[in-house]
């Protein structure tokens, strides 16, 4: 009887033992791992003057890991193109217009350049802008979350050389595909929100304080302003030295010295959020350490537009 008992506990273990290693290698191939896209994590990376990321995304939300290891401050912006147009379309329709438009101002031929500007296509306006990083210091980065439709897309960074010539004819413009399916990404819980209008310019709901910070950005409405595109958001350190007025003026393309290289001294830009449409929101992180701070839209006359907010930082 003892034998047998005995007999039965072992059999029954050895029994309970074959589904439950069946359920395992089942498990296995049910659940392959998922990639970094599919989770909705996007690396990018600029050594000098190009955008190294992978050319097809997953759409739905996308967190954005932009490393500046290059000598020039830069930013990410992603335009959704309107149906059957491209990047090839924009080198031979957009960048041209742009070009020469800039050279005339750098020579103070405004009347000119307004008109070369003129030459830009009508469908550069039925581009949507998607959100991106603001722009990032070099040997910083910056990270952002945004929400991408399907469809073909530039990834593209319009800061200016040393010489004034755009990023953007120089490597900074490259096509993504975004494919229907979807990561599985879930947007973050902030720690603030911010909204953004044309009206009211930058409002922060919330007090930053020290440490990581996730904030939320509320495109509450956008326009096209006098530069051709709309508002963002970018958060820039300030030292005590740094003359506000000298960001200011350039943060403004349209100005023969804005937003070109170098950035002026004594700032440290370190993300934001990119243009988005009226009503669309996304997030960015910032690490906060004790200090004053600017959050600024990179417009003509940011201050005049109420697109300016400092704050500072205590230990
Ligand atoms: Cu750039």
């Amino acid at each position: 009887m003892k034998t047998y008992l005995i007999l039965s506990v072992l059999l029954f273990a050895f029994i309970s033992c074959i589904p439950k290693e069946k359920g395992n290698k089942t498990e296995s191939y049910q659940l392959p791992e998922k990639s970094p896209l599919e989770m909705g994590e996007v690396h990018i990376t600029t050594q000098s003057m190009e955008f190294f990321v992978a050319d097809t995304l997953y759409s739905g939300w996308n967190n954005l890991i932009y490393e500046n290891k290059s000598t020039e401050v830069h930013f990410v912006l992603m335009d959704l193109y309107p149906l059957g147009k491209t990047v090839a379309h924009t080198k031979v329709e957009v960048l041209p217009p742009f070009d020469e438009g800039m050279k005339l101002i750098m020579e103070g031929d405004i009347e000119s350049a307004v008109t070369a500007f003129g030459r830009l296509p009508e469908w550069f306006q039925q581009i949507k802008f998607m959100g991106g990083t603001g722009l990032i210091s070099p040997k910083h980065t910056a990270k952002s979350t945004v929400y991408l439709d399907p469809g073909v897309y530039a990834m593209e960074c319009y800061v200016k050389m040393f010489n004034g010539e755009w990023h953007t004819s120089h490597g900074m413009l490259k096509q993504i595909i975004v494919k229907e399916e979807k990561t599985d990404l879930q947007p973050p819980a902030p720690t603030v929100t911010l909204d953004i209008s044309s009206i009211d310019g930058i409002v922060l709901r919330d007090s930053l304080t020290v440490g990581k910070q996730i904030i939320r950005t509320n495109f509450v409405n956008q326009k096209i302003w006098e530069h051709f595109v709309g508002h963002d958001v970018n958060l820039v350190k300030y030292e005590n030295t740094a003359s506000l007025d000298s960001l200011i003026q350039w943060m403004n393309w349209m100005d023969p010295r804005g937003l070109r290289s170098p950035a002026p001294d004594g700032f440290t830009f370190l993300g934001g959020m990119n243009n988005l449409s009226a009503g669309q929101y996304g997030f960015f992180e910032a690490d906060l350490t004790p200090g004053n701070y600017v959050l600024i839209s990179e417009v003509p006359d940011a201050n005049e537009k109420k697109l300016i907010h400092t704050f500072t930082i205590n230990p």
